[in-house]
Order: C-alpha cells, then structure tokens, then sequence
C-alpha cells in the first residue's frame, strides 16, 4: 500500500496533465490571467502539489501536506500581486478538487480516502487562511545588527565588505557556533521568507547563497586546527536535495570540536550512502532533509542502515522535520534537533568530548 511504488508515482505525469488541461476548461478567467510563463509554473506546481500529497500519505503526516497548503498559498499571493487574495482561493479551491478528481480514478479505495481527506482539509484551510507574518528572529536578540549589517550588504551586492564584515566579526570573541547557528543560519532564513514574498529575486537569492558558503570557507584554518577527539562522522543531504548548508554547517562544527568529519554535500544516492558509511564505519550519520519529499528516502537510509552489523548513531535533522509531528520518533533514530549547537551539546554527552 505504498503511493511511492505503485500507483501515485507512475501515474504522476498524467494525472497532472488531467489536473492542468480541466483547471482551463472549468475556469476561463485562467486564460487572460496566466501568460505562458505562469502556465509552466503552474504544471510544475502540480508536479509538486502530487509529491507532497505522496510523502504526507507515505509518512502518516496530514499536517505536512496543511503545512505546505499555506506556504503555497503565500507564495501565490506574492507572485501574483495583480490578483486578489480571494481570486486566488479560488484558484487553488479549483486544483484541489481536480486533484481530487483526478486521483479518485488511479487510487484504489483506501488510499483514495486518505488523500480525499488531506485535499479536504487543504481547501478549508485555504478558504479561511489569512496571511500573517510569521515570527522571526531576524531583527531580535543580541546579534540583531549583525545580521541586518550583513543582509544589508547582500542586499547591495557588496561581496567584499559583507565577507569582510563577519571575518572581523569573527575577531570580537562572538563563538563560531554562534556565527554559524545565530547570524549565519538566521540570514539564510530570512533570505528564504523574502524569496517568497517576492521582495528578492532567484539570482539574488542564490548569489546571497553562494557568498554565505564562502563566508563559512573564512573559517576553514580555524576548523581543521583544533585537536582530535578520535571520533568520525560522516554528513550529508538527502536524495536529489539540493540544500546542503545545514550539513555542511554541522560538519564544520564538528569538526572545529575535534571530530574527522566527512561531508558529502547533497545528491548522494542512497546505496553510495551506505556502502560509504560500510566502508568508512562513522560514529555519528548525519541526515539532513530540507524539502519534504525527501523524507521517504531519509526513512528508507534509515532502514538499510539499522540492517548494517554496528551501525553507527544516526542524526536526522533540517527544516523538513520542523514540518512534521516528530515523525523521526517514529523511525530507528538517536537523535534529532533543531540546529547544530543542540546536536553538539547532544553529542558531547553521548559521545562525552570536550
Ligand atoms: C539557500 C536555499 C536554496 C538553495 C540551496 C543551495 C545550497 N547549496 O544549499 C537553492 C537555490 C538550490 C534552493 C533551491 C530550492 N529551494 Co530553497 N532555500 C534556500 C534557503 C534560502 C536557505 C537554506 C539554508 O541554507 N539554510 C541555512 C542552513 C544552515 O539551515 P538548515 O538547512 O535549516 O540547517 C540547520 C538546521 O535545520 C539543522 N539541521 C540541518 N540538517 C540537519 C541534520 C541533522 C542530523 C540535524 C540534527 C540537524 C540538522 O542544523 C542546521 C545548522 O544549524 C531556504 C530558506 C529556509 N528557511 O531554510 C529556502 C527554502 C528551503 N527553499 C525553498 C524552495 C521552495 C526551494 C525550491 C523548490 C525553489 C524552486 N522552485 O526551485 C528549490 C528546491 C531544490 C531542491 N530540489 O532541493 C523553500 C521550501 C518551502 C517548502 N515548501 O518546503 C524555502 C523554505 C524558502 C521559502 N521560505 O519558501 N534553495
């Protein structure tokens, strides 16, 4: 009874197909409003909208599928400042039910019920959703400035100054953690909220990327001068992820506490993973998984790892598991946490280094 291996997956194409050709036919207005570059996104989006429905049934996990409802939701309103909240609505009202639909005709019976209820939920939450900002640490707390100083270069394309700005921050006595987790980390989230409120652009969004991985490169002398406490891990992302910074944070830090840390940043295939942690026998695994979709690969890593004769402690973490009801619980893991310094202090009681 799996979306994953049976019907939802090779059935995706046409179904979105379906989905996209009935949306013009039921709603005419669509056709003034969506130029061509609208009606890509919009296919692309049901692609989307079918692989988060898919990891919601596979994982149990209704409330991920409401999660994404809403963050879809705002990122329509921001894209399309020329319609109204409420016309917008509309719009996904309309793809929810052909969804729905379309789904009745390739899903057997119970699993059909499932998805109905999700797509049920998704459209009350959509009728009645007012957007509200979200809270944000960004312009709170001692590093306030920091952040916005550095942002703010970002901002104006001051690549030297703002690489500059947190080298001597650096040399004020702030702990690298705190740089990593608190102001670095913190930047890249607001990146990410003004991304979808259409505030910055994509090339904005990922030259900010790319300058904050050179920031980290900044530190590099610093990281691999500590001494060894003899422990290994080994790091990276999930599936075809392409967000690894958080891995990639988390093996630096560790690796700044004495750890040999091997980070093998993201598009690992699952069998690679394993015949690498095989091969390599870590103490500690790193699994990181921004994008939901990816945490039905996570779980099955998972599984092949447990299967291995001493496998090592196994860490899962990153910002798809904030989305789920501690989903990790579920699954054979050691620990999860919300940042670095957690699984740092974690680690130094399980592991008992310095
Ligand atoms: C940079 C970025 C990108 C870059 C990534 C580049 C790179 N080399 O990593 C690029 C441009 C590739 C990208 C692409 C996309 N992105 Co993006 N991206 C971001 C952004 C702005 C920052 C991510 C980041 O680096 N954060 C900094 C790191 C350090 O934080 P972190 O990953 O959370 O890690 C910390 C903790 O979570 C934890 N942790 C992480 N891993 C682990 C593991 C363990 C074991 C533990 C214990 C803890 C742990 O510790 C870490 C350090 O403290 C986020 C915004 C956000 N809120 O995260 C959006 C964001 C994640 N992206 C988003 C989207 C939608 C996309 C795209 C779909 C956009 C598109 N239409 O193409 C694609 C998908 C690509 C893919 N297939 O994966 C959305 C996701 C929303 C959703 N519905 O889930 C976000 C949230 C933006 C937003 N606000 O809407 N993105």
């Amino acid at each position: 009874m799996s979306l994953l291996n049976n019907t939802l997956s090779t059935a995706f194409n046409k179904v979105a197909e379906n989905v996209y050709k009935q949306h013009f036919i039921e709603d005419k207005k669509l056709e003034e409003e969506y130029d061509d570059y609208r009606k890509k996104k919009m296919y692309e989006d049901i692609l989307y909208n079918l692989s988060f429905l898919e990891v919601s049934y596979n994982l149990e996990e209704d409330n991920l599928f409401l999660e994404y409802a809403k963050w879809l939701y705002e990122l329509m309103v921001n894209l399309m400042p020329d319609l109204t909240k409420e016309r917008i609505k509309e719009h996904m009202v309309i793809h929810y039910n052909l969804l729905d639909k379309e789904l009745k005709k390739v899903l057997d019976t119970f699993e059909y019920k499932t998805i109905h209820n999700y797509l049920k939920n998704a459209i009350e939450l959509t009728k009645n959703y007012e957007i509200k900002d979200k809270p944000s640490n960004f312009n709170k707390g001692k590093y306030a400035h920091i952040r916005e100083t550095y942002l703010d270069y970002l901002m104006k394309e001051k690549t030297s100054k703002a690489i500059e700005y947190i080298i001597e921050i650096e040399k004020t006595n702030i702990p690298l953690e705190d740089i990593y987790v608190d102001i670095l980390q913190e930047v890249m989230v607001e990146i990410g909220e003004r991304w979808q409120k259409n505030i910055i652009s994509v090339d904005q969004e990922h030259y900010m990327t790319s300058i904050t991985q050179t920031v980290l490169s900044q530190f590099y002398t610093k990281i691999f001068s500590t001494d060894r406490n003899g422990l290994t891990l080994v790091a990276c992302s999930v599936g075809s992820e392409l967000h690894e910074m958080g891995a990639r944070m988390i093996s630096d830090l560790f690796e700044y506490h004495g750890w040999d840390s091997t980070y093998l940043g993201a598009g690992i295939p699952k069998k690679v993973i394993i015949n690498k942690v095989k091969k390599s026998k870590p103490n500690l695994i790193i699994l990181s998984v921004t994008m939901p979709q990816h945490l039905t690969e996570c779980k099955e890593i998972i599984e092949d790892l447990q299967k291995l004769d001493n496998p090592p402690k196994i860490a899962v973490g990153g910002r798809a598991f904030k989305m789920t009801n501690q989903v990790w619980k579920k699954w054979h893991v050691d620990i999860s946490t919300n940042d670095a310094k957690e699984l740092l202090n974690w680690s130094k009681e399980v592991f008992n280094h310095g």
